[in-house]
């Protein structure tokens, strides 16, 4: 039987005191057993047992389970009868019982979902269904967007909208977005709020401030002369699609794109501790605050306090210098140890894009690219880099799977007329090869032997198991020549899982080989992960941050690479494309 989970897990915790846990799962079973009954239109009186128990369950100092079994114990608690008291003793023994089964059972199993929704009681849900036969959260959404909601007792247009609200937002809960979706709704805002009238700070902070790949709504803090009419300018934006709520300092706006907007604002003297509250991470400012309490400091997002004198909080780096620590930068504040080392002079000095010498990943119109060989070589070398590794798809199977031997060999022949040209910008020669099931590469070692590099990647099997899929690169790293492995992982955001593979292993075969790992700059890809990208630091194996570019447009995604690397405590000597040509060319080598 399909299960649906339990309306007492959603139900708000009565537990949260320091109550017997015995206590606690009695109380659970009874509040959802009046949840159920009532959104049955039970009898009302019942119900109220039922919610009464439990909330002298929770107050009761006893552990239940002590009583079990003892009836008259049991009888003589307040507001428990026999019935009752069997209830206790079969929930005590079997952790449920026949009753809540039951009512489960009859209850249609989106009801339980639709009791999650906030704002939905048992009540409205009984009502919504005798009235509209809404049974699910589907239904109601179809139901309130068709403005039926507001004509049930109890309800109006506002509440309709609310309600649509909360479960847009429940459903888009778990919903993560890509950073660079996100990041020019979010500048837009920024740009808004600059242009109006007594704003004068405005920063986007949360995950998106500390380069996330990943981020799940978009968190402002400004600094306003008036914030309250800042929240009511910004509510009626012509971008926001719903106000969730507003205050005088705060906002939550809910973008025509569906992302919600968090708007915070705080007065001058804080700008640095509300700077600090809300980039986070949770986990960093938690570490901050046990800092902060070890000595005898309080910290929150107005300000670090000596009793009740402020001593720091203006500026981000005033709040650390008092705490005896170096800036964090934001991409470093996951409390994975920034702390301990920003107290030692032991941060890491972040790569940035200016470090980068040069891209070791791009395709042309020769494969996939939709730029020409020159093109792209030109863009590069606009970006400020100064050398390109032109890495087109070969396939001895030839177009469309990629480059055959005979292109690839043209290719060769047009890069070395134009290196020979001059000037003091480099196209390497390469390709990206196909790593195939068996840990072959996907063309002959002779041919690959006439290039500068290999990247080889995998494009299929995604789904092998872990011993299959680690030994599978094992095996493809042990080729002749094999420079770097591209998009490691495998994953693309929201779209493709990371392949199973024993990170470890391969990066201690990459150490051995001498061969590299790509951290791939394609804002679906940001693969490897930040913690991978640590992993290989410590492991001794440098990292390529690439482009991937299949336009001369593509490469500004270098700059996604470069958050991720930073998140992942990587310093330009970490990296194969900080070197210079020279350098590189030398390492290549040993590759081939
Ligand atoms: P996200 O939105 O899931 O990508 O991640 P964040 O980190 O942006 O999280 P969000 O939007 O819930 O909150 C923004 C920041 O506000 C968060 O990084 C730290 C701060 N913050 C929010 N709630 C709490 C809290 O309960 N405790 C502490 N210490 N900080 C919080
Ligand atoms: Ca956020
Ligand atoms: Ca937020």
């Amino acid at each position: 039987m399909a299960q649906f989970p339990s309306v007492a897990a959603c139900a708000p915790s009565a537990a949260s005191h320091r109550m017997p846990s015995g206590n606690a799962e009695v109380s659970a079973v009874f509040v959802e057993i009046a949840q159920l009954l009532e959104v049955q239109g039970g009898n009302p009186f019942r119900i109220r047992a039922y919610r009464n128990a439990a909330r002298m369950l929770d107050a009761l100092g006893q552990d239940v389970r002590t009583l079990a079994d003892k009836p008259d114990a049991l009888d003589a608690l307040p507001g428990i009868g026999q019935d009752l008291a069997g209830k206790i003793t079969e929930i005590v023994k079997t952790g449920s019982c026949a009753l809540v089964e039951r009512l489960r059972k009859e209850l249609p199993p989106g009801m339980a979902e639709l009791l999650k929704i906030p704002g939905l009681g048992p009540r409205r849900v009984h009502a919504l269904y005798q009235e509209l036969g809404v049974e699910t959260p589907q239904q109601l959404r179809q139901a309130a967007q068709q403005g039926r909601v507001r004509s049930v007792q109890g309800w109006g247009p506002i509440s309709e909208q609310r309600i649509l609200a909360a479960i847009t937002r429940m459903q888009r809960k778990d919903r993560r977005y890509r950073r660079d979706t996100l990041e020019p709704v979010a500048q837009a805002l920024l740009d808004d709020l600059h242009a109006m009238p007594g704003v004068h700070q405005a920063l986007a902070v949360g995950s998106l401030r500390r380069g996330s790949d990943t981020v799940g709504d978009i968190d402002l803090l400004v600094t306003a002369e008036k914030p309250g009419k800042l929240m009511d300018r910004l509510s009626h934006s012509k971008e926001v699609q719903l106000v969730l709520a507003k205050g005088v300092i705060r906002c939550s706006l809910l973008h025509r794109s569906g992302v919600q907007i968090d708007v915070r604002a705080v007065a001058p003297v804080s700008w640095g501790a509300a700077a600090l509250y809300f980039t986070g991470s949770k986990a960093h400012n938690m570490a901050m605050r046990r800092l902060a309490q070890s000595r005898g400091l309080k910290l929150n997002e107005y300000g670090l306090y000596r009793g009740r004198q402020r001593i720091a909080g203006t500026t981000e780096e005033s709040v650390f210098a008092a705490l005896g620590l170096a800036f964090i930068a934001p991409e470093l504040r996951e409390d994975r140890g920034e702390l301990a080392a920003a107290a030692s002079a032991a941060l890491p000095h972040c790569v940035r894009l200016c470090d980068l010498q040069g891209d070791l990943h791009a395709h042309t119109t020769d494969s996939d690219g939709v730029d020409s060989l020159e093109a792209m070589a030109a863009a590069a070398q606009a970006l400020g880099l100064h050398y390109l590794a032109i890495t087109d798809h070969g396939s001895l199977l030839g177009p469309p799977h990629g480059l055959d031997e005979n292109a690839l060999l043209r290719q060769i022949d047009r890069i070395d007329a134009i290196n020979a040209r001059g000037g003091n910008f480099l196209l390497l020669k390469g390709v990206e090869v196909d790593i195939l099931e068996d840990g072959s590469l996907g063309l002959p070692d002779a041919l690959l032997r006439r290039l500068d590099l290999v990247v080889a990647a995998v494009h299929s099997g995604f789904e092998l198991g872990r011993e299959q899929q680690t030994d599978r690169l094992l095996r493809a790293m042990d080729r002749p020549c094999f420079s770097l492995l591209a998009h490691p992982l495998g994953r693309l955001i929201n779209e493709r899982p990371p392949c199973d593979i024993d990170l470890l292993r391969l990066l201690r075969k990459a150490r051995e080989r001498g061969c590299f790992l790509e951290l791939n700059a394609q804002p679906v890809r940001l693969d490897l992960s930040d913690l991978a990208c640590r992993m290989a630091k410590s492991e001794g194996v440098l990292i390529s941050i690439n482009s991937d570019a299949h336009s001369a447009a593509q490469l500004g995604y270098l700059r996604w690479g470069i958050a991720q690397a930073r998140r992942g405590w990587l310093e330009p000597g970490d990296l194969l494309n900080t070197r210079t040509a020279d350098a590189l060319r030398a390492l290549l080598k040993s590759t081939m």
